[in-house]
Parts: structure tokens; sequence; C-alpha cells
């Protein structure tokens, strides 16, 4: 078993919001904060009223007005992102056992989170000093008259950020560093189940240098805390993910007010392996990208296609590896698999199994929830699954792969297509003329080529179809928090 270390204290004592800079509450009733693994009762966070998301957009609003964080020079406010990074450093083992406690992950899962946030984080300070516009030839005309034209680019105002479950530190992350790094002021809703990393972080946001009111942070409900940010008008954009349900939702609500939005929702990723793939590493691909994180990753390549000559030996190599991994507390050693989030999400993913099963689908292993604590589902490979079925269709955000033979190519690529979603997909081959065949035909932000789908900060990262709106990371971040201005001269 890990050792909790010091941070002990501060996991179990009940929180407040964070709100300018200081602990708030101003509604009475509180959520409790489940561990995934014991199924008991951590801690409790407030279940925000409308009075305490108001006094939030108020204050990120204050902030944004008052220009004290825009006033700081570009450098001044990578040196703030930069120690922000130092300061997720230092703090490391804290956050990453907050992350284990109230979502469950395993250890190292949650470290790896928290690294990857940290080089998200410094990545991203860089572009502080490097936001640009463009000069530009225009055809306009008028006697005695010359023009200079420029763009520029002005932050974007006061950004909710409203995020889930699955990544909780590096999802607030991902929305408040870039939001920061183009001037605005942010007020955040993790997830209900996942409330506490976000929490500290706000602490440590403020312990960097960057002033009170600027990141604020609110816990609630979705249909509470989360509509009251979505319908402010004080709200100048909205960057969510989560589920393409309360995706559509949310952007609807979005245009009554014209707010800006992006929305990084579900995923159903095709992983297509050729008879000409390099197998020696792809059973254990194919594992991690279905089953790390147990499944609850938007990308995770929960569709497996693999060319029918080498479909029998390929699926059963996986179920080896799936046959091996051992379930249990992400703060025990030598596990392979923590729990599922909550009960709700547990129940989820299970109907998905119990129905494929009902219509004729085989398991080739798990299927099961085990005996005992715990949000468990066992590591789950389906097969003789017929592609209108709703595990084959459907978001199941857990540890279940449905695996299909394929004859040729137009097959497999019409297979792939065959989704609402368009959010990543993985080829393995050793053809590189295929491989460049196959891009194009296939509808997804990001595809990966012999190897599981990734994110790096660089790396633009969005879906096509209803997987989403916008792209995340890189320079690509501007256009989602920052307006873009057109100034002409006339002179
Ligand atoms: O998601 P929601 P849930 C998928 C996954 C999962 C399913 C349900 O399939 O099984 O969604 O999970 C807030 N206005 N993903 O219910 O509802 C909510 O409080 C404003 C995939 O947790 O999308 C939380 O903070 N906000 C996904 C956030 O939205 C609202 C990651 C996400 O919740 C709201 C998570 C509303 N009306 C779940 N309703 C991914 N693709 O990464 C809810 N929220």
């Amino acid at each position: 078993m890990v050792k909790l270390s010091r941070t002990t204290r501060k996991i179990f004592c009940d929180r407040k919001m964070f709100i300018n800079g200081d602990y708030q509450e101003k509604g009475t009733r509180r959520i409790p904060v489940i561990n995934p693994a014991t199924e008991e009762q951590i801690n409790t966070v407030p279940d925000a009223c409308l009075e305490d998301v108001n006094s939030a957009v108020e204050c990120a609003y204050e902030a944004f007005c008052n220009k004290i964080w825009r006033s700081y020079t570009p450098t001044k406010r990578e040196e703030c992102i930069l120690q922000l990074a130092t300061l997720m450093e230092e703090n490391k083992e804290e956050l990453a056992m907050l992350i284990v406690c109230e979502n469950g992950k395993l250890v190292k899962d949650a470290l790896r989170e928290v690294a990857n946030s940290i080089r998200f984080t410094r990545y991203m300070a860089g572009w502080a000093t490097k936001v640009y516009g463009d000069t530009l030839d225009v055809s306009l005309t008028a006697p005695q008259q010359e023009f200079f034209a420029y763009t520029k680019r002005e932050p974007v105002g006061v950004v909710a950020a409203i995020i889930p479950w699955n990544m909780p530190l590096a999802m607030a992350i991902w929305k408040i560093v870039p939001a920061l790094v183009c001037g605005c002021t942010v007020v955040v809703k993790p997830s209900e189940e996942t409330p506490l990393s976000a929490l500290r972080l706000a602490e440590l946001i403020v312990e960097a240098g960057i002033p009170g009111g600027v990141v604020n942070v609110v816990t609630g409900y979705g249909d509470t805390c989360g509509k009251f940010l979505v319908e402010h008008s004080l709200i100048n954009k909205i960057a969510f993910t989560g589920s393409t349900t309360t995706g559509k939702i949310i952007g609807q609500r979005a245009m009554e007010n014209m707010t800006r939005v992006s929305l990084e929702l579900g995923g159903k990723s095709p992983v297509i392996i050729l008879d000409d793939a390099d197998l020696s590493m792809v059973d254990a691909f194919i594992a991690k990208g279905i089953f790390y994180n147990q499944g609850q990753i938007c990308a995770a390549g929960s569709r497996l296609y693999v060319a029918r000559s080498i479909f029998e030996e390929t699926v059963q190599r996986v179920v080896k590896i799936a046959e091996k991994m051992k379930l249990g507390s992400g703060l025990e050693q030598n596990v392979d698999l923590g729990p599922l989030v909550s009960k709700k999400q547990q129940q989820k993913v299970f109907q998905y199994i119990e129905e494929a099963i009902a219509c004729g689908a085989t398991v080739l292993s798990g299927g099961k929830i085990p005996q005992g604590k715990g949000f468990f589902v066992e590591p789950t490979i389906l097969t003789n699954v017929n592609h209108g079925m709703s595990v084959v269709q459907e978001e199941v955000f857990g540890p279940v792969l449905v695996a299909m033979p394929f004859d040729d190519i137009e097959e497999v690529i019409a297979k792939a297509n065959d989704s609402t979603y368009g959010l990543s997909a993985s080829i393995y081959s050793q053809n590189i003329s295929t491989i460049h065949r196959m891009i194009p035909q296939i509808k997804a932000g990001t595809i990966f080529v012999n190897s599981p789908v990734r994110t790096d900060p660089n790396l633009p990262f969005g879906g096509f179809k209803q997987s989403g709106l916008g792209r995340e990371h890189g320079s690509s971040m501007f256009d989602l928090y920052t307006e873009l201005k057109s100034v002409v001269i006339t002179y």
C-alpha cells in the first residue's frame, strides 16, 4: 500500500470554494466526495447556490475589468505561469494523492497526470510572450488616402471552464493556463465527483503570484452550478469537456447570449490493424489504448478492427493481457486497473456489457463486476458484435473493447467512419502508401500511426462530427481564448 503522506489531513478536511483568492461558501448544502476504491466518503464540498456562482463570476469580471492581470507584461505573466508549474512540481505527490482519492486511478497514472499537467503549463507559458497579429494588404481605395491594416488578439474576457472527472487536474490545466496566457480571467467548475485537485490548484495559482479573483473555483452539480455559469451574462466564453449530450445543451444555451464556446466531447475511437502491421507490440498498444485510466478517456481506442487473417491471433494476445490484469485500489502496489469513478459510471458500463451479451456478443475476457467494495468492472473484450449495437456505437467510457474482423481497406474505412463521433483513430501498418491513403479518409481530429493516441501540448486536440467544436493545445488555443480585432489606420 502506498503511504498517505502528510497530505492526508488536507485531503480529509471539508473544503470551501475558492473565490477571489479566499475560501467562500454562501449556500448551505454540501456534496459528498467518495473514494471509488472503498466507497467511503472522504470529505464534502459546497453545493454552490446561485449566489455563490454570481459571486465567483463577478470577481472574475472585476479582475478582468480592473486589468490587473492584463497589466502584467507578457514576461511577467509567463513567469507567474512558470512559477505555477514549479509549485505543482513541489506539490506533485499531494496533487496525485488527491486525484487517486477522488477519481480512483492508479498512483502511477495520477503522477503521470500531474507530470503532464506541469509539462503543459511550462509549454503554454511560452505563448504569453508570443501573442501576435498580422499586417495585411487591403484593397480599400479613397481619394488622397492610404490604409494600414493589421489584426490584434485581445483576451476574450471571463472564461467558464466546465470540466469532467476523468482527468481532474489535467482538464483544469488545459483550460485555465491558455486562458491566463491570453489575459483572461476564469471561473472553473470541476466535476461534482472530483472537485479536490482543482481546489488545491486554485491555491497554488494564487501562491504563484496570479492575483486573487483571476482564477476562481465553484463546486456543484451540472444542472445547478454548471447551468448558472453557462447562463451568466458576464461569461464571455465557455470551455467545456464532457459528454456530447451535455455539450449540446451547453452549446444551445451559450448561443442565447452568443457566448463563445468550445466543446471537447465524447469519442468512440477506431483502432485499425492491417495485415502487414508489426505485431510485436500491437497487443500491448491495443490494451493500453482501451484499459489506461480504466477506459475513461475520450480518445480511448474502444473499437478494434483487425484484418481477418490475423484476427484470432491478435485478439487472443490482447485477451491474455486483459486476463492477467490485477484489479485493486489505486494506492496498492502492482495493480493494473483501478475502479471506475462512481457507482453510476460502473452501472452504466455494466449495462452496455449486459445488453451486448443479450444481443449475442461473445465475452472473450472479463464481463463482470467483481465481488467486494469499489466501483470495479473487469477488463472486458467482446466479439461477435453487430455494428449497430450500442456497445459499438456509443461511448461506454469504461474498460470495454469490441473486436471485429475486416476483409478489405474500403470496408474498414467505412466502419471506422460509421460513428457519430470523430475524435481520434489509430492505424497500424508498415505500408506507408496505404497509411497515407487512409489518413484523409478517416474522419477524426487526431490520427496516430503505429501507436495508441496520445496528447502533446503542441498538438491541436479536438474532434470532428459530434466529438466537439474547436481545438485545444498549441497555438490553436488563441482561437479559443482571444477575439481577433481588425484595425485599419487611414492616413
Ligand atoms: O458527464 P457530463 P458525466 C461521458 C462519458 C460518461 C458520460 C457521463 O461517456 O459516461 O459522459 O458523465 C457538468 N450545464 N464523458 O455525467 O454531464 C458536470 O457537472 C453545465 C466523456 O460526468 O458531461 C461536469 O462538471 N454543466 C468525457 C461536466 O459538465 C453541466 C468526460 C461533465 O459532465 C451540465 C466525462 C449542464 N447542464 C464524461 N450538466 C470526455 N469525452 O472526456 C453537467 N455539467
